[in-house]
């Protein structure tokens, strides 16, 4: 419960100033956590000698390794503030040259800190699924709605995040791995590189936004943080590896789970049994997963273990389970009106249950149909707040041909998980 709790904490705090609750504050960059007072800084200023004069700029091995930068940069002195608990670009002074304008760091990775992030308003939302469940492309095209679209229509502003100094430019960084090859060259995207092995990551640099609006009981502006951080498959299913993905599982607000339905024995029948053949081009990588049984019991224990939470009692995390590819279900759902409809939430400005309870109801119907009730048997003995949604990042009719090529996206439905999260810890309203 301290989890939720941090969250309402923050929410008393008066703006502006800093959360001192016991969590803390969440890097969005590499998921640490903690305290305010632990907070460095790095001096903005291009003409700060960090050294003794005539000496080299001061090097920032914690950066450049977590930049995966083959040799370390400098990329501006870094300290710590000298009056502890001062907050804001205003009041903390290089103590160098005493600048008042350096940007606020995280102790651990050294990356910017985003404001929101230092009141202790992250929302760290794990996207997770086996391998070509389709998370690259979620993410993609769910960016890409929540800025161009959901946020404007909630009359809340989406904004990427970036720093002055170029270090980390959120908005770029979407457009080169992101929006570039699947929006304009539309080329599906290349599966996502494993988290360890250093290089350039930039596939595996976080996606940060700030989500401002103006909250509806009391009028006050408020802000929070969204991290999307792009896990690769494989990573989820390696308990190894799995490690690294961990304290993003830790800190998530909820969870995201991709289930591809093509890798799913049943759903693979009946769509064979209606007559599609053609699957292919929607199944790379699947051989040889973990499957959505095996990603989701290391994703379980995971959880349970960083939080405490004794097996057979259930986890009080949000779990949308989210089948993606939905366009590829059109033949053998039939039944199901509901999730084949335009998304409503946005466009009424608050999540409307109803059209959710639909949804979930159709989704467990269908389930049950194919066979796949224990799917949802298993997903409810783990998590207490389980919902499940279709979403579909391509598009009907817009399946990738076998050289990869796709129409633009038209998306359906893919801000529905993302909003009920949201919906659950009270930052957008009901209805
Ligand atoms: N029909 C259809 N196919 C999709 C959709 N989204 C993804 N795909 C297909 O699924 C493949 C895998 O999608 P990715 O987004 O790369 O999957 P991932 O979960 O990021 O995979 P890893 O990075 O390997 O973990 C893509 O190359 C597409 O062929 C969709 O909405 N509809
Ligand atoms: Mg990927
Ligand atoms: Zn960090
Ligand atoms: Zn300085």
């Amino acid at each position: 419960m301290g989890f939720f709790s941090s969250l309402f904490g923050s929410a008393a705090t008066p703006s502006g100033m800093p959360s001192f609750s016991s969590n803390g504050i969440v890097c969005p960059f590499c998921f640490e956590q903690f305290g305010a007072d632990a907070v460095e800084y790095r001096c903005t200023n291009r003409q700060c000698d960090a050294g003794p004069s005539g000496s080299a700029a001061e090097v920032d091995e914690k950066y450049s390794t977590f930049r995966g930068w083959p040799r370390p940069r400098p990329v501006g002195h870094v300290f710590k503030p000298q009056k502890q608990g001062h907050f804001g670009g205003g009041s903390v002074c290089c103590d160098v040259c005493h600048s008042n304008t350096p940007v606020p760091i995280c102790p651990s990775c050294h990356s910017p800190l985003p404001q929101s992030s230092i009141d202790g308003n992250n929302e760290i939302i794990a996207i997770v699924g086996t391998r070509g469940s389709g998370k690259s492309h979620y993410i993609t095209v769910l960016i890409d709605q929540l800025t161009r679209r959901v946020g404007h229509v909630m009359d809340a502003g989406v904004n990427p995040f970036l720093t002055m100094d170029g270090l980390y430019n959120c908005r770029e960084l979407y457009q080169e791995t992101k929006y570039k090859p699947l929006f304009e060259e539309q080329h599906t995207l290349e599966a996502t590189s494993r988290a360890l092995g250093g290089g350039d990551r930039k596939d595996k640099m976080p996606l940060i936004y700030t989500w401002n609006y103006t909250e509806a009981s009391r009028g006050r502006k408020k802000a929070f943080t969204l991290s999307f951080f792009d896990a690769a498959g494989e990573d989820l299913e390696d308990p190894q590896a799995v490690a690294t993905v961990n304290r993003y599982l830790q800190h998530a607000r909820g969870i995201i789970f991709l289930v591809d339905p093509l890798q799913i024995a049943g759903i693979r029948e009946q769509l064979e049994a209606a007559g599609e053949t053609d699957l292919t081009s929607s199944l790379r990588g699947v051989q040889g997963t973990t499957g959505f049984e095996g990603v989701l019991s290391a994703i379980t224990t995971l959880i349970r273990t960083a939080r405490g939470i004794r097996e057979g009692d259930a986890i009080d995390v949000p779990v949308a389970i989210a089948f993606s590819k939905f366009d590829q279900l059109t033949p053998i759902c039939g039944a199901a009106v509901t999730v084949q409809q335009p998304s409503p939430h946005a466009k009424h400005g608050a999540f409307v249950e109803a059209d959710q309870q639909a949804v979930d109801a159709e989704l467990r119907a269908l389930l049950e149909n194919w066979d796949e009730g224990a799917i949802v048997s298993s997903v409810q003995s783990n998590f207490r707040d389980v919902a499940f949604f279709g979403v579909s990042a391509l598009g009907l009719h817009n399946a990738p041909d076998e050289s990869g090529s796709v129409k633009r996206p038209r998306p359906l439905r893919v801000e529905d998980p993302l909003l009920w999260i949201m919906a659950k810890n009270h930052l957008i309203t009901k209805e």
